[in-house]
């Protein structure tokens, strides 16, 4: 059947994966892009597909109630894909107000939306939420986390996320909302806006800056390249149990300090520079409030119910993401230029 996909925050880092997959894999399908091009959202990212005869776009806020009301109506949309959010940790402990507007309230506001639109056949019609890892909490003694791990978000952003997971499966239950939600592990990869751990380092490698690393650098993140998440995006869309939930994870565990390393002495092969250069960069400096230890996803669910496993080891996935920031100087310097620099010079202080 033919679908008319509304994905909201298709101009992000993971969404412009997402939105490149489903326009160029599925012609028959009609993909709009609902996105409020915030300072990390990038119409750059899709220029591959932006006169795809099955690619719209559509700026708005989702927390604008009849901006959502009017792209329901004009576009006819089938079915939603949610990903904008708020998505950074650290602005979300400066600013903890923005994160509940957009992640909370934008996402009830679209949840409403999609339910007004769909009144009378509901049944017909998914809404899938795009979620992460950090709702979880944080692991201190082994183990992963399953799906049915219990919810402990312990930051602003994560906590925003867990009441945004929490009111679609509300939605399901209260309303018979067809829904689906994925949890995620870190994602990286190109487009990755360089406020996060691994484009911030490539760009600082690249112009000799110092490389900070909260704290003594032993939290552990699990890493998984985007496009493989976008992989399961399309897997969980197309073949996920309405009312389930699913873990997406790289069984791909890092300690932050070791992937800066890693990314110095590649970085140094790559330039050309002594073996040891960027090493020396690295900087030690104050710990999150509130560091999360570690991050780990059992994905076991997804591979034996849905046969979705990644498709790229890390250090493949490390040497394309490295290629990609070397050859999109310009894409690189457009989005570090401006707000960037005051953003970085708040939070980092040089
Ligand atoms: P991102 O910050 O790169 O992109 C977010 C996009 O949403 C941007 O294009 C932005 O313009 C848009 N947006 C923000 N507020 C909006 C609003 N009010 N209305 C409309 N659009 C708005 O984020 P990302 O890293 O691509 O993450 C996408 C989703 O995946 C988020 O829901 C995030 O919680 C989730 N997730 C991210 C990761 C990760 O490692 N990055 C891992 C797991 C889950
Ligand atoms: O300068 C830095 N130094 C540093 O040591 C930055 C930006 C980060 N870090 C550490 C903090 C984390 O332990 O690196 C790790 C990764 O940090 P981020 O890239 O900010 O990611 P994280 O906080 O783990 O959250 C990410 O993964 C889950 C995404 O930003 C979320 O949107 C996603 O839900």
């Amino acid at each position: 059947m033919s679908k008319i996909i509304l994905i909201t925050g298709g101009a992000g880092f993971i969404g412009s994966h997402v939105v490149q997959l489903f326009v160029t894999k599925y012609p028959e399908y009609t993909i709009v892009n609902l996105d409020a091009l915030t300072y990390a959202g990038n119409l750059e990212n899709l220029k591959s597909v932006e006169n795809a005869p099955n690619y719209l776009f559509e700026k708005a806020d989702i927390q604008d109630e009849a901006a959502l009301d009017r792209i329901f109506k004009k576009h006819k949309i089938t079915d939603v894909i949610h990903l904008a959010a708020e998505s950074h940790v650290d602005r979300s402990i400066s600013d903890p107000l923005a994160f509940v507007k957009t992640n909370v309230f934008g996402t009830v506001n679209l949840l409403n939306a999609a339910k007004k639109y769909w009144t009378g056949e509901l049944e017909k019609h998914l809404f899938y939420h795009v979620s992460t890892d950090e709702v979880y909490g944080s692991l201190h003694d082994g183990g992963f986390f399953l799906e049915t791990t219990p919810y402990d978000p312990q930051s602003p952003y994560s906590a925003s996320k867990a009441a945004s997971d929490h009111f679609v499966r509300a939605y399901a239950n209260t309303y018979k909302m067809k829904t689906v939600v994925s949890n995620c592990s870190n994602n990286y990869g190109p487009n990755h806006f360089p406020e996060k751990l691994i484009p911030l380092v490539i760009n600082n490698i690249k112009n000799l800056k110092p490389l900070p690393v909260y704290g003594k650098g032993e939290n552990v993140r699990d890493w998984l390249y985007v496009k493989d998440h976008a992989r399961a995006i399309d897997t969980v869309f197309h073949k996920g149990v309405p009312g389930e939930t699913y873990n997406i994870g790289g069984f791909n565990e890092w300690k932050n300090i070791d992937i800066v390393r890693l990314l110095c002495q590649k970085m140094d092969e790559k330039l050309g520079r002594e073996p040891g250069t960027s090493e020396k960069l690295i900087t030690f400096v104050q710990d999150r409030a509130g560091h999360d230890l570690r991050y780990a996803i059992d994905a076991t669910k997804i591979q034996k119910e849905l046969g979705w496993e990644p498709s790229l080891q890390f250090e493949e996935g490390i040497e394309i993401t490295i290629d990609w920031y070397l050859q999109n100087e310009e894409w690189l310097s457009r989005v570090t230029s401006g707000a960037y620099q005051d953003y970085y010079k708040e939070h980092y202080g040089n």
